[in-house]
């Protein structure tokens, strides 16, 4: 538990929705709201959005580590995504996995820690220390979203499991389950889907284990019921729908690296200085503003590197990319 819930806060005195409210209102004040709504940014609470599902969580801290920048609608959100196991369009994912149930959910834990083991989802998450962190996101792809994600430290959930010295790393899988994720029938990528971190970077408090979107239980195509955000990092990092989690002494490899390693990398740190073998990494698109939108310049560690550039002093990021 590495990170507490304030005292003086009653969990039922804050809803996700009253975070949303006051956010808008703190926009609106700042005059950011006229500007934004003219911009076609969403500053909507989720009242006022369409298409919202999922049972609200409870009890949810809004985190000092979040952006300031206007999110993203559940709208862009969940209709835009990239998720193989249900297709590799990005309206894919929306459609194909409606029907996926994500509980009851089991995370198996393996390798060099003291407490391996097969674990139920709720016993993995403390549902008492959930955080929203609303986050820069961008994908190697060149587009970007800002996204209310909630989640528990992924910190808080290794320093249960107790990895030990020769913990270097950890992988992580997805579910492999050709029947209930139809993209497994084909071999877009060698599955299950697989990532890996440091340990140090899966230490850092940026890293979030994500339970939930807008106060609400993650929808399925954005990796119901447990995912990984990395926010320095390209979406790809991100893996959704975790069911393994090993600590390792070798770094792992991950699923895009295994495919095509000259263009995905084991660090795949958000980088305007390193391109991309085939498209340049120096701008993004905002999703949200039509496809015609302008785009905008790409930040070291996608604006997070006061926080995460020390863990890679050291390193040339150009060959470690
Ligand atoms: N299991 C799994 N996780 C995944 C992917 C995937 O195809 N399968 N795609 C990754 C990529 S490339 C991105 S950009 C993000 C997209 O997350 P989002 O759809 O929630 O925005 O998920 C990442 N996690
Ligand atoms: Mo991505």
């Amino acid at each position: 538990m590495l990170i507490k819930r304030p005292a003086d806060i009653e969990p039922s005195e804050i809803t996700s929705e009253s975070v949303y409210q006051r956010r808008r209102t703190l926009l609106k004040m700042s005059g950011l709201a006229t500007a934004g709504a003219i911009a076609g940014i969403p500053l909507l609470s989720l009242a006022e959005q369409e298409g919202i599902s999922g049972r609200e969580l409870q009890g949810v801290i809004e985190s000092p580590l979040s952006t300031a920048e206007p999110a993203n609608s559940w709208q862009d959100i969940t209709t835009y995504n990239n998720y193989y196991e249900f297709g590799t369009g990005k309206a894919d994912p929306a459609r194909n996995a409606r029907d996926f149930e994500p509980r009851p959910w089991s995370v198996v834990v393996k390798g060099e820690c003291d407490k391996p083991g097969r674990y139920d989802f709720e016993d993995l998450v403390d549902n008492q220390q959930l955080e929203e962190r609303v986050y820069r996101f961008r994908c190697v792809e060149a587009w970007s979203m800002v996204i209310p994600w909630v989640g528990i430290p992924l910190a808080s959930i290794i320093g249960r499991l107790q990895p030990n010295s020769n913990a270097k790393f950890l992988r992580f899988r997805t579910l492999h389950d050709p029947e209930r994720m139809p993209g497994q029938r084909r071999r877009t990528l060698d599955w299950p889907y697989t990532e890996g971190l440091t340990m140090a970077e899966a230490m850092h408090p940026l890293t979030l284990m994500a339970v939930g979107l807008y106060g609400r239980e993650l929808p399925n195509q954005n990796g119901a019921p447990m995912r990984l955000v990395v926010p320095w990092k390209y979406g790809f990092k991100s893996i959704k729908a975790i069911a393994e989690i090993e600590f390792t002494r070798r770094r792992p490899r991950s699923s895009w690296e295994q495919a095509i390693p000259s263009e995905y990398g084991f660090y795949a740190n958000v980088n305007p200085e390193v391109d991309h073998p085939r498209w340049s990494q120096a701008r993004e698109r905002p999703i949200g503003f039509g496809l015609f939108a302008r785009k905008k310049p790409t930040l070291m560690f996608n604006g997070y590197a006061d926080q995460v550039a020390s863990l890679y002093s050291g390193l040339d990021l150009r060959k470690n990319f």
